[in-house]
């Protein structure tokens, strides 16, 4: 009668729970040996972020048809992961026996079931009930592990006729330990790479941005770690993940001076235990000067060497132009229309114009430039070239003021 019975809680199992009807059921009191429900833990140390298995044992058992098991433990310390069937149940059976999973809360897993099936009866002697895998969280910490026997889905033992079975519990004490991986020798600091702009760049615009890279070799570089600062200020850049390295960018809110020198340091550290520290790394750049807007100013303009047919025209500027003359005989109005010009750029300028008429004034206008095109034009000048020289076979005579008297005569 009790298989049936058996075989109606077995299928009640899955829609409500074993316990009210264990509750139910009187107190049997076996005779012999007390059986007891142990706890025993894979290994004696249990390490930080590995898993480990909590075996729940029986001994000394008589006719176990099923059992229901409950487990307290600290889950800051150690995470429940899963559960698994020992062999004691299922031992020398042809049918499958039957499970329920256990409702898992923090800090108590509840009414892990297993049951034996049909019309037999239950199993003796000791083994396993049931292997409850857990990883460890917590380092250096202690957790004790207890059997529940609570009123609602605590641990139950049942022989064939659903009565319960007394035991004794032996609770367990479990200790964890900090990891020992590391990453295994990583001495190697992190270093920049791809810098944006190099190293003592000049000429650097004012509204550039700042970029780097940022490698490791081993445990790659630690992204909380990155500190920029420019001109001993510290700012927040982006900083992108690109495998171990990180790309680092930075764009000024304002632009830089002309001229400035812009100091950057960087500082970084990688994520081995302890830390490889990158050195600072210190580099500057400076940014380009102001353009230049400034005409130039001429001075000291002289005209030389004047001959019936040239002259030489120099002039000084104040900062490095081209020179340029605009001349031509003079009319009215001006008439400025040949040009003679020296592109090379230059402090001090001479220029001979050539290929002028002979006693002729001729005017003329000095043009300078500097690299930024930015020029000057002095005043319209003018000069006069000389006659040319006769050709002359006779030595002119030339007479004293006493000579020309004497020869002019007294009516003189
Ligand atoms: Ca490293
Ligand atoms: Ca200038």
């Amino acid at each position: 009668m009790h298989k049936n019975i058996t075989f109606y809680y077995l299928a009640s199992l899955f829609l409500i729970s074993i316990t009210a009807i264990i509750a139910a059921t009187p107190t049997s009191q076996a005779a012999g040996p007390i059986t007891s429900v142990e706890l025993v833990a894979s290994s004696s140390t249990i390490t930080e972020g590995e898993d480990f298995w909590l075996y729940v044992n029986i001994t000394d058992v008589q006719n176990l048809y099923s059992c229901q098991i409950s487990l307290i433990y600290d889950s800051s310390i150690i995470e429940y992961q899963d559960v698994s069937e020992g062999t004691f149940l299922n031992s020398n059976l042809s049918q499958q026996t039957f499970r329920v999973n256990p409702i898992v809360e923090p800090d108590i897993i509840k009414g892990y079931a297993i049951s034996r099936v049909g019309n037999i009866s239950g199993a003796s002697g000791s083994g396993r009930l049931a292997s409850f895998r857990f990883r460890t969280i917590k380092p250096n910490a202690n957790t004790n592990i207890q059997i529940w026997t609570g009123a609602n889905q605590g641990t139950k033992l049942l022989n064939d006729a659903l009565a319960n079975i007394t035991y004794n519990t032996s609770n367990i004490s479990i200790s964890t330990a900090a990891s020992t991986d590391t990453i295994a020798q990583d001495t190697i600091t992190p270093y920049i790479k791809n810098l944006t702009p190099i190293k003592n760049a000049i000429d650097v615009k004012r509204d550039t941005k700042i970029s780097l890279e940022i490698v490791d070799t081993g445990s790659g570089v630690n992204p909380q770690s990155i500190i920029l600062k420019i001109n001993n200020y510290q700012v927040t850049p982006v900083v992108n993940a690109d495998g171990g390295s990180y790309s680092v960018t930075y764009q000024p809110t304002t632009i830089f001076d002309y001229n400035q020198l812009v100091n950057i340091s960087i500082n970084a550290q990688d994520l081995s235990f302890p830390a490889n520290i990158m050195p600072q790394e210190n580099y500057s750049f400076i940014i380009e000067p102001a353009p230049d807007t400034t005409a130039p100013v001429i001075s000291e303009i002289s005209i030389s060497d004047i001959t019936n047919h040239s002259a030489t025209i120099s002039w000084k500027t104040n900062e490095s132009t081209d020179s340029q003359i605009n001349y031509g005989a003079q009319k009215n109005p001006s008439s400025l229309n040949t040009e003679t010009k020296i592109d090379q750029l230059s402090r001090q300028h001479t220029i001979t114009i050539d290929n002028l008429l002979e006693n002729t004034i001729y005017e003329f206008t000095i043009i300078s430039r500097d690299y930024q095109d930015n020029s000057a034009q002095s005043t319209i000048r003018n000069f006069q070239t000389s006659i040319a020289s006769i050709p002359n076979s006779n030595t002119p005579k030339v007479y004293s003021v006493d000579t020309l008297c004497k020869e002019l005569g007294p009516n003189m």
